[in-house]
């Protein structure tokens, strides 16, 4: 898949771009599958909701899952990526927010990159996230929400929260969260956007945009599956330890582009 000029240009504009569809609905449920499988393996990389045991977040799945390791190298996504970036990429980070019917929380107003910056020393916001829907998304079970235009704000926090955070390895929006005054004037300029559709729509996002969501009081699940590719010349330059690679993919190599779609390059492998 290639994207247009004029999606090109809608991408630069509002700072992501939505795609219906992009997956068919036995490579969604094939995904979902591998995430039922994931969700279930110990470790630091399953992040339980504060008052909880619910999955809120499992980074890294594409470690232990093959069918997430064939999609971030999947035509439909890795060209786009690198016609929105650069020809050079690799996954700096791979997470599956679960977001359950009936009691996934919300996920604060934030920037992606002030995170970035703060925790690993990424120089620039060189880097596309890419969501794909596991579930439909509508306006009731949660659906992220952008604040279009707002990643040619400039960088709107430089700090983290002191003391209260959830994590030591990993950031939650929480951490970095912006100001109801500036979300009202950044909202009352640009106004706000969430992108809505089928299960399989995948939409693209840059490091600057400003986004968050409501909690999912509804009956049906939002699981939301965001791969974040990097430039590979943007390497972090973080002076101590890195953080752990579940949270931050230390395998900086150019990924190559799959010339199949993900499932019939796996089930090739598997004859
Ligand atoms: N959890 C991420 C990290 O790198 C940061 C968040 O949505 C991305 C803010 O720790
Ligand atoms: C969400 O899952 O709604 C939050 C997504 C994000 O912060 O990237
Ligand atoms: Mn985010």
């Amino acid at each position: 898949m290639r994207l247009s000029k004029e999606q090109i240009d809608r991408y630069q504009e509002d700072g992501f771009l939505l795609v219906e569809s992009a997956l068919d609905g036995r490579e969604v449920q094939r995904l979902r599958e591998a995430f039922r499988r994931d969700c279930d393996v110990p470790g630091p990389q399953r992040v339980v909701e504060d008052d909880s045991d619910e999955v809120r977040a499992v980074y890294a799945s594409h470690h232990r899952q093959p069918e997430f390791a064939g999609l971030l190298r999947d035509p439909r996504i890795l060209e786009p990526v690198r016609q929105l970036l650069v020809d050079e990429v690799y996954v700096y980070q791979f997470k599956i927010n679960a977001k359950p019917a009936f009691g996934g929380e919300r996920w604060s107003w934030h920037q992606d990159y002030v995170a970035w910056r703060i925790a690993d020393a990424l120089p620039a916001p060189h880097q596309v996230t890419v969501g794909v829907f596991l579930d439909d998304v509508d306006e009731f079970n949660g659906p992220v929400i952008f604040v279009p235009g707002s990643h040619r704000a400039g960088l709107l926090r430089e700090d983290r929260r002191e003391g209260t955070a959830k994590s030591d390895q990993h950031l939650d929006p929480d951490d970095i969260a912006l100001t109801p005054r500036q979300l009202s004037a950044l909202v009352s300029e640009h106004g706000m956007v969430s992108p809505k559709g089928p299960a399989g729509s995948v939409v693209f996002f840059s490091p600057e945009i400003v986004h968050g969501s409501a909690l999912n009081m509804s009956p049906f699940d939002r699981r939301l599956l965001l791969v974040t590719y990097n430039d590979a010349a943007n390497l972090p330059s973080w002076p101590g330890e890195p953080r752990p690679e579940y949270v931050v993919c230390q395998d900086t190599t150019p990924l190559r582009t799959l010339g199949a779609p993900f499932l019939d390059t796996l089930e090739g492998a598997a004859l």
